[in-house]
């Protein structure tokens, strides 16, 4: 009984998986608005805000992200700060002000999911970062 449970779990991850990643190309091609395979800093800031993903991580809904509210949001500490270093925050909080607003976020989003420093996101990296924001991701938003 067990193991036909464990196998039938199993199968149903992997029935998810496979479902998810036509979506994810989806939204990689949403995101590249002129469509040459890579999201500059530009269509990233538009992909962005079409999400409204600082909200989902501004609990109190104020613009502005505080320490607390990004620490509640960002999940796993071993696993975020092996991603983005130990200083994120303050890495990214460039007018130093204590908080990050939605430009900030994006910005340092966009830095940390460039890994190759290419100056622009393509799919592959795309992909780490939907995996990062997704479910059980680093950012469970
Ligand atoms: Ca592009
Ligand atoms: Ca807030
Ligand atoms: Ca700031
Ligand atoms: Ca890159």
């Amino acid at each position: 009984m067990t193991r036909n449970w464990l196998t039938t779990t199993a199968a149903a991850s992997l029935a998810l998986a496979l479902m998810a990643a036509p979506a994810g190309a989806q939204a990689y091609n949403d995101w590249d608005a002129n469509t040459d395979a890579v999201i500059d800093q530009t269509e990233w800031n538009t992909g962005w805000a079409n999400q409204g993903l600082t909200g989902s991580i501004d609990a109190d809904g104020d613009g502005s992200i505080t320490r607390t509210e990004f620490e509640e949001a960002r999940g796993d500490e071993a696993r975020f700060t092996e991603r983005y270093g130990e200083t994120a925050f303050e890495d990214w909080d460039t007018n130093d002000d204590d908080m990050l607003n939605d430009e900030e976020l994006s910005a340092g989003m966009y830095s940390a999911y460039d890994a190759d420093d290419s100056g622009g996101i393509d799919e592959t990296e795309f992909g780490m970062w939907e995996d990062d924001v997704g479910e059980e991701g680093l950012f469970d938003i």
